[in-house]
């Protein structure tokens, strides 16, 4: 069985929380349940992260490649939250370890602030996921299935 890669970067344990017109009212740990299905679902097992730290999420992207390069992992569904929009690392990441990412958005960014219509992250990524809320998890495990 191989592994989906689950990536949510900054202030994403914050979901819920606040913000609920642009984020819903569901957790982080309600997502992570609506994935632990998908990937049932589609017979993948589930890898499912959040970390505040930039860094760390290089080395999951990277730790995520090799994993993939092995035959254990399928590829990653990447939120990388507001470092989506100023972090040449994780562009340089994702490139580095040849992994097959989907970018994933709770919110349409590009319905949103001037500064979120940029994607580092998105000349790098094999797909663009935005704006079908926290779903949008789910519908993105069925696009890992078709890859
Ligand atoms: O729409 C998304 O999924 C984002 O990646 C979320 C990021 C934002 O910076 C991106 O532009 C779009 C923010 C994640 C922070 O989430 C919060 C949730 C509740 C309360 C506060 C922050």
């Amino acid at each position: 069985m191989k592994t989906a890669f689950i990536l949510n970067g900054p202030n994403l344990n914050l979901l819920g929380t606040r913000e609920p017109a642009v984020y819903g009212s569901r957790t982080l740990a309600d997502v992570r349940a609506l994935c632990e299905k998908a990937c049932a679902a589609h017979g993948f097992a589930l890898d499912f992260r959040q970390t505040n730290h930039e860094g760390i999420l290089v080395d999951w992207i990277q730790e995520a490649g090799q994993a993939q390069a092995s035959g254990s992992a399928v590829g990653v569904i990447l939120n990388a939250g507001a470092y989506t929009h100023t972090s040449v690392a994780l562009h340089d990441a994702i490139k580095g370890a040849g992994v097959s990412l989907i970018e994933l958005h709770i919110s349409n960014v590009h319905a949103r602030e001037a500064f979120r219509h940029y994607s580092y992250i998105s000349p790098a990524a094999r797909a663009v996921m935005a704006g079908f809320g926290v779903e949008g998890y789910g519908l993105a495990v069925a696009a890992l299935a078709t890859f």
